[in-house]
């Protein structure tokens, strides 16, 4: 969707879904807006089931014609994935474009992906999407806008489409590869510098991006709209001490991610495996504000993130009533992002965690080694630094990472 489309959005509460229902129907209408789609009207039905064909009744289905036909309907947008004949015989009823939840995800992330990287697993990821849908069918297709084609393919047509599809495919898979061994390797480097790394994840619109921008003062992209992000990205940040440390921001995390994009996803936050300090961002003000935390708890367990240390960060706190708040994680630091007045508080909080976490250390340094105490200033988090008149000799004190060379020093000396 390039220009505003008039949308209309479908979705069938049943008893397996009705806990989720209200919350992922909004969500529905918040990724048709990022997309910029205009709801004009959201089509609800209760049913024990979903229906075989049409996902729908046929009832209702017919009112949704009737709907199509009386308006200017752009786009018709199912909350639930269709199968390719499910899509097909809906389409065929309403005579309207009808797309399912997957595709719109898809187009969303197709439009934000910068990074090659990010472009290539999407690519990747619509095509493992139309792959299966090929069969018999060459509408889907003319979506993808791609010249692959888009008429009813005879069985050789189809069956070139599917070579073609699957040798790109590859050549793809081929790409990422590399662009992923490259990651590594200047991740490798950060390692091995032993730079202190901190990760932000969390729901999407959470406000991560914000909250890099709040500690970096980087210029990172913020938005209203979902996915903002969707490549890691990371930025130096001087703490006030003159550690400096890298933060890194990631893709939202979101409920019920198309399966076509969780390789893709998790490509892109595998980074924060090597994290040392990972800030869980929450909307504080959000409805649905558990299940978020929980969906992203889930998320971390599935890419063993649970070993390192976690900071949930509730933001936006100027949406909520402060002293009717009710934290679920800990520990935690409830703030806004928007407030310039939160930096002060998130650093301090991240600096009592690194004091918590990492290893402290006593040096004693002669007047004539200032260059020793600037890099330590830049590579360890400094506490203390006392001249001691009568030794002539200075007293540091701070926290490192345990393989640093603060702490190698410190036991060479013992
Ligand atoms: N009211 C309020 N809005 C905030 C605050 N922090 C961020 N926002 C807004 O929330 C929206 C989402 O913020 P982002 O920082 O883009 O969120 P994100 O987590 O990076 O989102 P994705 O990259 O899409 O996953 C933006 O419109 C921000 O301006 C806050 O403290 N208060
Ligand atoms: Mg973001």
């Amino acid at each position: 969707m390039v220009k505003t489309e008039q949308v209309v959005l479908v979705g069938v509460e049943t008893p397996e879904n009705y806990r989720t229902f209200a919350d992922s129907m909004v969500e529905l209408a918040n990724l048709a807006k990022t997309a910029n789609g205009e709801v004009i009207a959201t089509f609800q039905q209760n049913r024990d089931q979903f229906d075989h064909q049409t996902i729908i009744g046929k009832g209702k289905l017919q009112e949704l014609r009737q709907l199509t036909d009386e308006e200017n309907v752009d786009l018709v947008i199912f909350n639930h994935e269709l199968t390719p004949r499910q899509g097909q015989i809906i389409e065929d009823t309403l005579e309207t474009p009808t797309i399912d939840r997957v595709q719109l995800i898809l187009d969303i992330f197709a439009k934000r992906a910068r990074s090659k990287e990010g472009k290539l697993q999407v690519e990747l990821a619509q095509l493992e999407y139309s792959f299966p849908r090929i069969i018999g069918q060459g509408k889907t297709l003319s979506r993808l806008g791609g010249g692959i084609g888009t008429r009813g393919p005879g069985e050789t047509k189809l069956e070139t489409d599917r070579r073609l599809i699957r040798k790109k495919m590859t050549s793809i898979r081929q790409e990422l590869k590399e662009v992923a061994d490259h990651r590594r390797r200047t991740r490798q480097q950060r390692d091995e510098q032993q730079v202190y790394q901190i990760g932000l994840v969390g729901y999407t619109n959470a406000g991560k991006s914000t909250i890099l921008n709040l500690l970096t003062s980087a210029n990172t992209r913020e938005k209203d709209q979902l996915f903002a992000t969707l490549d890691p990205l990371t930025k130096k940040w001087r703490m006030p001490e003159g550690l400096e440390v890298t933060v890194t921001d990631t893709v939202g995390f979101i409920q019920d991610l198309p399966t076509q994009l969780v390789d893709a996803f998790h490509s892109t936050l595998e980074e924060t495996q090597n994290m040392d300090l990972i800030l869980h961002v929450i909307d504080a003000s959000a409805t649905n504000r558990q299940q978020q935390e929980q969906t992203v708890m889930q998320l971390m367990d599935d890419l063993q993130l649970r070993q390192i240390p976690v900071l949930a960060v509730y933001n936006k706190a100027d949406l909520i009533k402060e002293n009717q708040f009710v934290p679920t994680l800990f520990p935690n630091v409830l703030l806004s992002a928007k407030d310039p007045d939160s930096k002060d508080k998130l650093t301090e909080t991240i600096k009592s965690i690194m004091m918590e976490k990492l290893q402290p250390y006593t040096l004693v340094l002669s007047p004539d080694e200032g260059r020793f105490l600037e890099k330590l200033k830049q590579n360890t988090l400094v506490v203390a630094t006392d001249f001691e008149e009568e030794k002539q000799q200075y007293l540091v004190k701070g926290f490192a990472k345990e393989q640093s060379f603060a702490i190698t020093r410190m036991n060479q000396k013992k």
